[in-house]
């Protein structure tokens, strides 16, 4: 692709910042009041507990709306700094967990803590070597989201490391892309975003209407505020910008914020596993029970046919194939009702 630096092959999701402004008072942004978090810090869930990290261009970790929350970093441009000399990073972490603490803004998860991974440089490129670099780092780190804001062409390492990644039972999130021809008709593929093993995110504005950059295919599974979107910029400033990168972090709260809730149940070790049906179940009526087929006796002297093990390291990974009929905005409507009802 020829907008690709020389050999970079992964970039950040390309974004436009619309305005910057300077210290506001505390400020709930829009996005983060139309997935409604504030139904979760009502009942005192701020993420509390969750790690998160972030692979993007680094995080300013002076910014005064982040810094309480940033556990540390590590560069794997070659930088030998995490810090972010691009404003792409900071902005995305700002609407994960920007903190409460009474000026500039509130985050979805603002107290989930935050791991500051540079995988692209200031120029908004990177290496696919360091975003899987970042990738394995993160699973030793024990993180328990990883948010990328980035995409690139297919790649059989990069899925393999979201692959172990999501094997530590880490949720990873990612943009769906911002190559969108405004008819979801038609696929639009960046990775890992259309990975299946991936929650990816599109966008949506404030009305929720699809953006028109946003990519549309089989693999999308939420749409999240994209569009106008106001969060945290570098030298403590803010800024408000657009992209499938801005949608990603709300749905990396989201998942923060319900980690958290899982996280404290764990923690307490006093919930007692009890499957009690309140309601009597109707039993099923002249339905026949459906039994599988009974297994053939394998006859006893003869050896089992060893079944053929694939060999996926020497595969290409193929497309995966459209499983997913539901539409994208249903699902966000059941995001909005998990975060919004009891
Ligand atoms: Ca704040
Ligand atoms: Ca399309
Ligand atoms: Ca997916």
């Amino acid at each position: 692709m020829s907008f690709f630096k020389k050999n970079r092959d992964v970039r950040l999701i390309p974004v436009k910042v619309k305005s910057v402004h300077t210290f506001p008072a505390e400020t709930i942004p829009d996005g983060v009041k139309m997935i409604n978090a504030q139904s979760q810090w009502d009942k005192g869930n701020e993420g509390e507990g969750v790690v998160v990290a972030i692979i993007d261009t680094g995080i300013d970790y002076n910014h005064p709306d982040l810094k309480d929350n940033i556990i540390g970093g590590k560069d794997f441009t070659g930088k030998g700094d995490y810090m972010d000399g691009h404003g792409h990073g900071t902005h995305v972490a700002g609407t994960i967990a920007a903190t409460n603490t009474g000026s500039g803004i509130v985050g979805v998860a603002p107290k989930a803590k935050i791991l500051a991974l540079k995988a692209l440089s200031d120029d908004g490129t990177g290496d696919m070597n360091w975003t899987i670099s970042a990738i394995r780092y993160a699973v030793k780190q024990k993180v328990h989201v990883i948010n990328m804001s980035l995409g690139g062409q297919h790649s059989y390492s990069l899925r393999k490391a979201v692959q172990e990644a999501v094997a530590a039972g880490i949720t990873v999130v990612a943009a769906a892309g911002n190559e969108g021809d405004g008819d979801e008709a038609t696929e639009e593929l960046s990775y890992p975003g259309a990975y299946p093993e991936v929650i990816e995110v599109g966008a949506v504005d404030f009305s929720g209407m699809l953006a028109e950059f946003s990519n549309t295919n089989n693999e999308v599974d939420i749409l999240a505020p994209g569009v106008n979107i106001f969060s945290t910029y570098p030298n403590g400033k803010y800024a408000r910008m657009d992209g499938t990168s801005m949608a990603t972090p709300h749905m990396t709260g989201a998942v923060a914020l319900l980690k958290s809730i899982a996280i404290a149940d764990y923690t307490k070790g006093t919930h007692i596993l009890d499957l009690t049906v309140e309601e009597p179940v109707e039993p099923p009526k002249e339905e026949p029970i459906l039994l599988p087929e009974p297994k053939p006796e394998p006859e006893p002297d003869l050896e089992p046919v060893p079944v053929p093990t694939p060999t996926p390291e020497l595969e290409p990974t193929p497309t995966p194939p459209p499983v997913k009929p539901i539409s994208p905005l249903l699902l966000l409507r059941l995001i909005w009702l998990i975060l919004r009802k009891k």
